[in-house]
């Protein structure tokens, strides 16, 4: 039986004080709106056209698939959303159960249920570039020990010439696009963050609770960059984060794991913060720092990220993997 806690909904103004069986199913909006009245949008993938699929996994219910859109090259991300506990009530009673097998006390079925209760949660990239076909597409990856001096000689001239768009983040930070999403924000240029959910995140349950920190201070590419005069600013996204966090998802700090990539993929000072027994991509000990960790670290050696190897793995066809080959440190 899965824990109450964990799969519980999310909590909001409404439910907060609602005993359990009459909680309505609501997300955090901010606009009041319930998720039945959510308008329907344009389906922009009625005409999809499906090229290949980039990678897929039975386990975790999850496809990523490449294709058109009118002529453009785009990137569909399709998830099975968890089932949430408190949806079971209305799950048992309004679907429909067909046997497949019956053995002594065993038994299997196909369980068909009510629409919106079995979404997928789909994710667009379109236009979509080379370098996101590339990120999506399984491969093997390859550890590469970086040292000091390769940053300044392989990855920075590449990272400076290849990286994706920030321009995500800017909208973010400018509030032009998910302003209503926004957890928290501490506005000071120096200091401050806007906290908010993740884009693979559907903020259904806490389940599996994926929020990012993304920093007002532009100029911070990712852990190269940071030196003990950033304490200030990792020091207050790492309490602050976890005080909206308890105060919205009332998840206590000791239930998050708090950290960054590195590499990450977009070059612009941001923090993960993801439910401590979610597994979220990514989360590995070859690409995930503890926030935690790297403060202390910083506060024992100021340079500790400017002169250390740091290990991370790049994929197969990753350029910044060419580039290691071909200077011979791979
Ligand atoms: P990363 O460490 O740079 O790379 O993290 P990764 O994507 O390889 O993990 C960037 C994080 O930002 C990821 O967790 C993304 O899911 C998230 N993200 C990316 N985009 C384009 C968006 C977006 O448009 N909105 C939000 N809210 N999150 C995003």
């Amino acid at each position: 039986m899965a824990n109450a806690a964990a799969k519980r909904e999310i909590p909001t103004a409404e439910n907060k004080d609602v005993p359990g069986d009459a909680k309505r199913v609501k997300t955090d909006r901010t606009d009041g709106r319930d998720e039945e009245e959510e308008p329907e949008c344009e389906n922009v993938l009625c005409g999809f056209q499906t090229s290949s699929v980039l990678s897929d996994s039975a386990r975790e219910k999850l496809l990523f698939v490449h294709g058109k859109i009118a002529d453009q090259e785009a990137v569909v991300v399709l998830e099975k959303t968890p089932i949430r506990e408190d949806a079971l009530p209305e799950l048992f009673a309004r679907s429909t159960l067909r046997l497949e097998m019956r053995n002594d006390i065993y038994s299997t079925y196909r369980l068909q249920v009510p629409p919106h209760l079995n979404e997928i949660k789909t994710t667009v990239v379109c236009p979509a570039t080379q370098k996101h076909l590339k990120k999506y597409q399984r491969q093997e990856s390859f550890l590469v020990e970086e040292t000091e001096q390769d940053y300044e000689s392989i990855t920075l001239p590449y990272i400076q010439q290849q990286s994706f768009s920030l321009q995500w983040v800017y909208n973010i930070l400018e509030k032009k696009a998910e302003a209503d999403r926004i957890v928290y924000e501490d506005p000071d240029p120096e200091l401050g963050f806007v906290l908010l959910p993740d884009l693979k995140w559907d903020q259904k349950q806490v389940d599996d609770l994926y929020l990012i920190a993304v920093a007002h201070q532009r100029g911070i590419k990712s852990l190269r960059d940071v030196t003990s005069e950033h304490l200030p600013l990792l020091q207050n996204i790492l309490q602050k984060g976890k005080e909206a966090i308890l105060q919205r998802y009332e998840l206590p700090g000791s239930g998050l794991r708090v950290y960054v990539h590195y590499q990450p993929s977009y070059y612009h000072l941001h923090v993960h913060f993801t439910k401590l027994g979610y597994e979220a991509p990514g989360c590995g000990v070859e690409r995930a720092h503890l926030l935690s960790d790297v403060v202390q670290n910083l506060r024992a050696d100021p340079r500790f990220y400017k002169t250390r190897t740091l290990s991370f793995p790049l994929r197969a066809d990753d350029g910044l993997l060419g580039r290691f080959r071909e200077a011979g440190r791979l």
